[in-house]
């Protein structure tokens, strides 16, 4: 039974070039387990804290070194000798030793990147896949034989970005297209690579910029309209031969909070004026919003919409569930930040019927889990999802398919820090339909 002898963590860069914490687990039977906390740009009010440096002048004051110091120093002397299969108590022992709220004293980068290298060097200690030895720790969370048996997600993947992932170009973050029907996972990529290229095409016949990718890989046309970014995707799929609605759908991450006025209690749209800059912003109310996100959805193969209304827009939320909550899946990501208290009140108040699952928020694999769980029992889809700035780190990927999620939210099929998931989803498709055969 391996024990944790020595935590090391070290200053790295994320796809945005800016510095975050990864740390190295040292097993006291030599194995080595390395995560890499990723970060948000469209962070949510209530996400577990990310400590950085802000009175620093490294890295204009986004310096993670507090952390750092915090890995190697109070963490490691709290947590050495912990028995590493025994995630739960170091999960517990994080979270009592941090003592704050929101994970704000030793912060949620340090401690998460803490947690998931625990779970890699027990995952390795045993010699087993990281996703098998998560899904040994998801069945103690789960229903008994609910979703027990790791499976593949189906992507939802961003073709076009907005808002604060493309410098604002259009008010919502990302029109995302979702793979439909009975295929495998390596067959549905191959399909959403053609429609990205030839989504790059039919925007750079339309004049449209279509060669600049945003913060997740998807481009980052200027466009008119929100909803020209909708068409165009609807126009890549049918120029691959596939049916919008059959083939592929579509997803829309609004991410409200974003333009939501919380002193006017309404959301700031930006249209673009005749000149290509953007105009002036026209305020919209919450039953507004959903009017026009139900036009969206009354006329576009839509299936799921994210943050459609503020983080606590409570109000409009039940609205919203009232009224599209039987015809698409409305994903909480700013709503819940992966909180199993926050998604509690949630389903207590019938709002929302999917979440968004992204570990950072919460800060510990354990309370991950939790969530997950609980979303599960409540009948929530489930979305595992990456943060816009990513890293080679692919532990998302093996959460999951050990947790049977619904779908994975990981940026689109451009850049190294996204295909490092998609690429580790299609090793371990190899590696599961291997063990069917056996
Ligand atoms: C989101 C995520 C990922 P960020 O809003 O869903 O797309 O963005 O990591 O910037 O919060
Ligand atoms: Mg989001």
């Amino acid at each position: 039974m391996a024990r944790l002898a020595k935590l090391k963590a070290r200053r790295v860069l994320d796809s945005r070039g800016r510095p975050t914490i990864e740390v190295d687990a040292f097993a006291s039977d030599g194995s080595i387990g390395r995560a890499i906390a990723p970060s948000g740009a469209s962070t949510g009010r209530h996400e577990a804290f990310e400590l950085r440096d802000v009175d620093s002048t490294r890295f204009g004051g986004r310096d993670v070194g507090r952390a750092l110091a915090n890995v190697e120093g109070e963490i490691a002397r709290r947590l050495n000798g912990f028995e590493l299969d025994d995630q739960y108590s170091i999960d517990r022992a994080l979270i009592e030793l941090d003592g704050s709220k929101n994970k704000s004293r030793l912060g949620a980068n340090a401690l998460i990147a803490v947690s998931l290298a625990c779970a890699r060097a027990a995952a390795e200690s045993h010699r087993e896949e990281l996703y098998i030895y998560l899904n040994k720790i998801w069945r103690s969370h789960a229903i008994a034989g609910v979703d027990a048996a790791p499976r593949l997600p189906v992507p939802i993947v961003n073709m076009i970005s907005g808002g604060a992932h493309a410098g604002r170009n259009l008010d919502v973050q990302d029109v995302l297209a979702v793979p439909l029907g009975e295929r495998s996972y390596s067959d549905s990529l191959e399909r959403i690579v053609a429609l990205y290229h030839e989504l790059g095409a039919v925007l750079r016949e339309q004049g449209e910029e279509g060669s600049l990718v945003g913060d997740e890989g998807g481009y980052g046309p200027k466009l008119s309209d929100d909803s020209v970014a909708i068409e165009r995707v609807v126009a890549a799929i049918e120029r691959i031969g596939l049916a919008p609605g059959v083939d592929f759908a579509i997803a829309v991450d609004v991410a409200s909070t974003q333009f939501h006025d919380e002193s006017t209690s309404t959301y700031l749209m930006r249209p673009r004026a005749r000149d290509g800059s953007r105009g002036k912003p026209v305020k919209i109310t919450s039953s507004q919003m959903i009017d026009m996100l139900e036009s969206w959805v009354n006329r576009y193969p839509i299936t799921a919409l994210e943050d459609p209304l503020a983080e606590d827009d409570r109000e409009g939320w039940r609205e919203i569930t009232r009224r599209l909550g039987d015809r698409v899946h409305l994903i909480g990501d700013d709503l819940f930040v992966t909180d199993a208290r926050r998604l509690r009140e949630g389903v207590d108040e019938k709002v929302a019927n999917a979440i968004l699952i992204k570990p950072n928020q919460a800060g510990t694999l354990t309370e991950t889990l939790e969530t997950l769980a609980l979303a599960k029992r409540s009948g929530y889809r489930t979305i595992v999802s990456a943060r816009s700035g990513e890293t080679e780190d692919s532990t998302i990927a093996d959460l999951a398919v050990a947790t049977a999620s619904d779908h994975i939210k990981i940026g689109s099929v451009a850049r190294s820090e996204r295909l490092a998931k998609y690429n580790r989803l299609l090793r371990i498709e190899e590696k599961l339909s291997e063990a069917n055969i056996n």
